[in-house]
Parts: structure tokens; C-alpha cells; sequence
């Protein structure tokens, strides 16, 4: 079976429908004809200021988010970045062989010091690429499912693994983007030309799972929508409408074309609108109690981590040996 490996910040009190349906969707999907790792990377998650208490609440809503999506840790290895050690090992080696100019280049970084300049950024979100590289290399994956947005950093990690490979020997499988078409990128309902985004989304732009599901609908309603009255997908003309009927396919499962069937003639903004907050809410109720019984029991939680980490750990040593030996390190006895 194919290894995949993926992760997921733990930076807000709730995913968003974006996380969703560009990632955990397909995490779930994956669990049974792959040998599946899922993170919660809460190294990643330490990249911009935090709060302690808040980014241990945060980790443990993540995982019971993620087991209410339907991962099953009996089918998955389901852990938390931190608790294996090799991530920022290796995150160092590989940091010794990426060019500054190549980490320069990330535009996600660029992206997210816009506003403010570099200057109060930290070096870790400058390196954050190289520590998903290692990561993803840690586990000899074959696929990582992200959305779109990381096929930049999905990149660096493939450069990497072949640039050592070649200078030391074959340590790293090359891995490969699972990136969905469909729901690749799901937009943030008040700017549909911007990402649904957990830091720069306003309140209004974003559906949060654990939010209440009446708060959701509202914000469904409250979509911007274009101007004329068709509904048809068109991204470039209609983003609003476009990213209705992207929501709306998702989550019903049917296809985007058959939709625009369904609204030909008389049906307008309106009902689109109202079709996609009842999707929305069906979905979002039975997620959001079942995340919250999870949190009820912290120590099962616990339990299913403690697991994960065993199982992660076991892979990534031997991983993290294998490179420490190429490079010419003295291994451990
Ligand atoms: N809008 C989106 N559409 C589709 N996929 C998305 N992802 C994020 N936003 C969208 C995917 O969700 C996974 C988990 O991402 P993450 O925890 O690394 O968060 P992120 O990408 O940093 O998410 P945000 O909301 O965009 O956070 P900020 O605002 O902090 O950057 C990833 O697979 C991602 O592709």
C-alpha cells in the first residue's frame, strides 16, 4: 500500500470547511488502501506567537476533529508532531542543504509577512517549509494530500529528498502532491477571490466546524454573490457563485455540471444560497457533537496518541539513522 503522509495546524479553536474539504476529506478517503500517517503539527503551530494553554486546548480539538471526520487510529497512525523527536532532527539536516535564496522564494512566507514586513517575523516561519520537508521524508512517503496551497512547499520537499539522495545515496522516496481538483481551493465567502483562511478570512468569510450550525447558515446566506442572476461555474467571472457550487458539490456529491442543470430557469441566488446552508448544516451538526463528546474524554484521546506516536516513531528513527549514517555521523551505539 502506498504511504501517505499529511498534517494539520493546530491554530484555531476549529477547523475550517476549506481544511475540510481540501484535506481531512481525503485523509479519510485514504485510510484503507494506504498506510496512512496523519499529524497535527504543533511545531508548525509555534511558528507565530502563541498562547500555552491555547495551543495544548487547540492540538486536543484537532484531534477529536480529526477522529470526528471519521479517522479510525485501528486504520491510520493518527499523532502529534512533537511527540517524535526526528521531526526537527531531520528538519536540521535538511535546512544544512537548502539555499537561502531557494527558501527565499516560498511565497507563502511572503505572503504572510506582507503586512508587516520581516522584520518582526520569526526564523522559524521563514524554515517552516524545510521542517514540513522533513516531515514528509520521515516516512519514505509516496503521497502527501494537500490543497493547493502547498504544492509550493510539496516542491521544496521533492528537491530536497533528490538533492540528497544524490550527494549522499538513496535515503528519501520522492513524494508525489494528491491534490484533489475539485476542492483543491475553497474561498472565503466575503472575497471569493482570497482563500477560506483560518488568519486572514474575516469572521464573515469563513465556516468554521464547531461553530454553531444557525451562525454557519447565516454566513451562507450572507455569501457575496456576483452580479447578473446565472448560476454557472465560472471562477474568473462568478467566484462567488463558483465557490457556492464547489461547496455545495462536496458535500452532496453531486457534480458540479449537474448542479448548474438543476438552477437553469427560475431558480435563483436565492435558492442556491438556501440549498447550500441546509448542505452546510447537515453537515456541520452530527461533526460538531461528535467532536465534543470526544473532548469529553481527554484520556482515551491521550490513549489513541500515546499509540500513534509509537508507530510514528518506530518509522521515523529508522529514517533519521539511515540519513545520520550517509552523512558521515558516528551512529549511536
Ligand atoms: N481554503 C482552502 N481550500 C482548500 N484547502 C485548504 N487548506 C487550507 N485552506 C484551504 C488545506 O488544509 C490543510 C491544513 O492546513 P494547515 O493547518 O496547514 O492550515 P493552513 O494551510 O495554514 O490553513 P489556513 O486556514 O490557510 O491557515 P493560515 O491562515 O494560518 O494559513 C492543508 O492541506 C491545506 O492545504
Amino acid at each position: 500500500r502506498p504511504r501517505v503522509f499529511s498534517g494539520i495546524q493546530p491554530t484555531a479553536d476549529s477547523f475550517h470547511l476549506g481544511n475540510y474539504l481540501g484535506a481531512v476529506r481525503q485523509w479519510v478517503g485514504m485510510q484503507d488502501d494506504h498506510d496512512a500517517f496523519y499529524c497535527v503539527v504543533d511545531l508548525h503551530a509555534i511558528t507565530v506567537g502563541h498562547d500555552p494553554a491555547l495551543l495544548r486546548e487547540r492540538s486536543l480539538r484537532s484531534v477529536a476533529q480529526l477522529l470526528a471526520a471519521g479517522l479510525d487510529p485501528d486504520r491510520c497512525t493518527l499523532f502529534v508532531q512533537s511527540h517524535v523527536a526526528e521531526h526537527t532532527q531531520l528538519a536540521w539536516i535538511l535546512g544544512c542543504l537548502t539555499g537561502f535564496g531557494e527558501a527565499s522564494r516560498m511565497t507563502q512566507f511572503k505572503d504572510k509577512t506582507q503586512r508587516q514586513g520581516t522584520e518582526g517575523a520569526t526564523v522559524g516561519l521563514f524554515t517552516y517549509p524545510v521542517l514540513m520537508a522533513a516531515d514528509i521524508l520521515l516516512y519514505q512517503t509516496d503521497q502527501v494530500p494537500v490543497g493547493e496551497d502547498q504544492r509550493q512547499h510539496l516542491e521544496l520537499s521533492r528537491d530536497l529528498a533528490q538533492r540528497f539522495n544524490s550527494r549522499y545515496g538513496d535515503t528519501f522516496r520522492i513524494p508525489e502532491a494528491y491534490i484533489l481538483k475539485e476542492t483543491a481551493k475553497i474561498y472565503d465567502l466575503q472575497d471569493p477571490t482570497a482563500k477560506m483562511s483560518k488568519s486572514a478570512s474575516t469572521p464573515g468569510g469563513i465556516i468554521e466546524l464547531l461553530d454553531d450550525p444557525k451562525v454557519s447558515a447565516k454566513r451562507i446566506r450572507s455569501a457575496v454573490t456576483d452580479s447578473g442572476r446565472e448560476i454557472r461555474f465560472d471562477h474568473d467571472q462568478k467566484p462567488g457563485v463558483s465557490n457556492l457550487l464547489t461547496i455545495l458539490s462536496a458535500l452532496t456529491e453531486q457534480s458540479v455540471p449537474a448542479l448548474e442543470e438543476h438552477y437553469v430557469g427560475g431558480r435563483g441566488y436565492g435558492d442556491l444560497k438556501r440549498d447550500v446552508a441546509d448542505a452546510v448544516v447537515e453537515f456541520v451538526t452530527p461533526f460538531r457533537e461528535r467532536t465534543l463528546a470526544l473532548l469529553e474524554d481527554p484520556e482515551s484521546l491521550d490513549n489513541i496518541l500515546a499509540r500513534g506516536a509509537e508507530r510514528a516513531r518506530a518509522v521515523a528513527a529508522e529514517t533519521l539513522r539511515e540519513a545520520e549514517d550517509r552523512l558521515g555521523f558516528i551512529v549511536a551505539k
